[in-house]
């Protein structure tokens, strides 16, 4: 037995030290998610003001970089190297805040879960309160929250302001009443956060990861009614840096609301394609009539313009919103510009050959028509994503 006991201690000698490195030899309890892109001027402050801010907290920092241009991650490990509170995940050839935080609370054995901006614009002296309410308060989110009582949002301009609210009020709705263990959040948007471990468990399988609004996506996916409460506090300015929103970050919003609602029934994706597909049927009927108004060319003629017209669109389309994540550049753009009018004639093959079919059969036009059009549609979708957008 004392054999055994040796060999264990021996064993994990090398553990023990390392956690002797956690003052006071106590379990982790806080994860500190932080997600940057290009934040190098913001890290050390950041983690100065936690430091002060969680006391005696057992905490630890897990940066999430989208491999920042401006070295974010090797500021982070440099520092990481003399305090092994802090560590960081760096992503190579990926975007998405969602995503990044998902990731970081994977990464990390801690039982309560926090995110915040590296940027200080949330305020990190609520923090050990956020942690509180989860760990001590029996809460499963603990939000951050500029739209109750008591906090607020600086000096934004109009339009900003405007836009938060609007976006805001969209979540509220989304989320409904279904979603909430008591009264309706009133900050849905908030990036500033903590959740317990075994909540992010639950909601986990059901996340979309896309976009910018992590804690919307969790109340959304949520298997059961959370238990929330939302703290007051005051967004910062910005001092250092820049805001990444823009309008990609507007779309997301969108694409995180169909997820959510319609997602149930449709991959995203191919509600992505078949909207850039309606919009290409428009183009197809715009560059018609124009051509055909014009009087000089014949209906065939016109027909095969605007075929080519709404390929390219949709092409195009498709290649900047819904393929993003494997946008063609380059050479690369020609080719797969080429390979995605090959499916379409495919495509445009296989709507008349069906749409035949069930002519001959039904001598029904319109369902006739309807069943080509979706066949075609079906195969552009699945066959560009093989051929055009192949991983
Ligand atoms: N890892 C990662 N972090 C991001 C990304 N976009 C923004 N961030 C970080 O997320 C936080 C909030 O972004 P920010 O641009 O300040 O948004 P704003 O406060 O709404 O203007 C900051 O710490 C950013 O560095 C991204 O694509 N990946
Ligand atoms: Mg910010």
């Amino acid at each position: 037995m004392r054999r055994l006991n040796e060999t264990y201690a021996m064993l994990h000698a090398p553990i023990l030290a390392h956690r002797r490195l956690v003052p006071d030899d106590a379990p982790l309890e806080l994860a500190v998610v932080i997600p940057t892109r290009n934040e190098a001027g913001n890290v050390a402050a950041l983690l100065t003001a936690l430091e002060a801010a969680l006391g005696d907290i057992v905490w630890e920092a897990i940066f999430v970089d989208d491999d920042s241009p401006d070295g974010t991650a090797d500021v982070i490990r440099e520092i990481g190297r003399t305090n092994i509170r802090v560590r960081v995940l760096q992503r190579i050839g990926r975007k998405g805040l969602a995503s990044a935080v998902v990731e970081g609370m994977l990464a990390t054995a801690a039982p309560v879960l926090a995110v915040i901006d590296a940027d200080h614009q949330h305020d990190e002296t609520l923090l050990p309160r956020l942690y509180a309410a989860v760990r001590m308060g029996g809460h499963d989110v603990a939000v951050g929250s500029r739209y109750i009582e008591g906090g607020g949002v600086g000096q934004w301009e109009a339009r900003r302001h405007a836009g938060s609210r609007w976006a805001t009020a969209l979540a509220q709705r989304l989320l409904g009443r279904s979603k909430m263990d008591g009264p309706m959040i009133g900050d849905p948007m908030s990036g500033y956060f903590a959740i317990s471990r075994d909540a992010f468990r639950e909601v986990l399988p059901n996340l979309s990861s896309v976009g910018f609004k992590i804690l919307l996506d969790i109340l959304a996916s949520a298997p059961r009614p959370l238990n929330v409460v939302e703290l007051p506090y005051v967004f910062r300015n910005r001092t250092v840096g820049e805001s990444k929103l823009d309008l990609m970050v507007a779309f997301e919003y969108l694409e995180l609301l169909l997820d959510k609602t319609l997602g149930r029934l449709l991959p995203l994706r191919l509600m992505l394609f078949a909207v850039v597909g309606g919009l290409g049927l428009a183009v197809h009927l715009a560059v018609l009539g124009i051509a055909l108004g014009t009087g000089l060319t014949a209906f065939a003629t016109a027909q095969a313009l605007a075929v080519g017209a709404a390929m390219t669109f949709n092409f195009t389309l498709n290649n900047v919103f819904t393929y993003r994540d494997r946008r063609l550049r380059g050479l690369r753009l020609v080719t797969g510009l080429l390979s995605f009018y090959g499916v379409c004639l495919v495509g445009a093959a296989a709507n008349v050959g069906v749409g035949a079919l069930v002519y001959d059969a039904q001598h029904v036009w319109w369902l006739a028509g309807v069943a080509g059009a979706v066949i075609g549609a079906v195969w552009n979708f699945a066959a560009s994503s093989v051929v055009t957008w192949r991983r």
